[in-house]
């Protein structure tokens, strides 16, 4: 019997400074182009792609390697119109006064409201599950370590994949979003972090004219 080695070789590959940093530019000049999309076309998008991004999500680091996330990816018309349903309640709700006054407004310029058609339109949703905790080898709870961060972690990798793959995205989060556990049938140690909208932009769909803030802005250093 071969033992499994405690440590392996790292596989990393050095690269010199001016391919560095044209990689460096290239992902950015990607990345920059990535824009929150509402409207979504109904065009249909293979599952493999979705199962690589997913993939590449499941490759974020996360607390003590527990990897505490379910991505669950939905494609299913029936259980898409459960989750716009639900979700559409919820809007309701926040728009008709549970959100206040104050996050209404810093909202305003995005133009949203309740009515969430592509959660029907897009062909894929992607809900996001935090496992709270695991599992120990007898049934009982084995606690976890920073869920949130290594599930933000994960959907920060998967929306950068989805984007680099072509895909438009939306980080939709329905406030609260328990619905979601119930429909997608996950146990009690699942909490719903975001529903990624995931699809195509419908043809000549705008965007908010909005900017990001330059590096000065968002940096010290020190
Ligand atoms: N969940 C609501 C409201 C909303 C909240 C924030 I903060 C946003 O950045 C955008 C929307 C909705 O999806 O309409």
């Amino acid at each position: 019997m071969t033992k499994t080695e405690k440590y392996v070789p790292l596989d990393f590959h050095a690269l010199d400074e001016g391919e560095m940093q044209r990689r460096a530019d290239a992902f950015f000049d990607v990345m920059r182009t990535r824009r929150t999309v509402r409207d979504f076309s109904d065009r249909v998008v293979p599952r493999s792609i979705i199962e690589t991004c997913v993939a590449t999500a499941g490759r974020a680091p996360s607390g003590a390697n527990q990897q505490p996330w379910t991505f669950v990816c939905i494609s299913s018309p029936e259980i898409k119109k459960q989750i716009r349903l639900a979700a559409e309640e919820e809007e309701r709700a926040f728009y008709g006064g549970r959100a206040g006054e104050e996050w209404l407004d810093a909202l305003s310029h995005l133009g949203t409201n309740a009515n969430k058609p592509f959660l029907e339109h897009a062909p894929w949703l992607i809900a996001i599950f935090g496992q709270r905790w695991g599992k120990q080898p007898d049934g009982s709870r084995k606690k976890h370590y920073y869920v949130p961060e290594s599930v933000n972690i994960a959907t920060g990798f998967l929306i950068a994949a989805l984007h680099q793959a072509g895909l438009a995205t939306l980080t939709h989060t329905p406030a609260p979003m328990n619905f979601l556990g119930e429909i997608c049938e996950r146990p009690e140690n699942e909490k719903p972090y975001i529903l990624l909208v995931v699809g195509y932009p419908e043809d000549g769909a705008k965007v908010p004219n909005i900017t990001k803030k330059p590096l000065g802005k968002i940096t010290s250093w020190l």
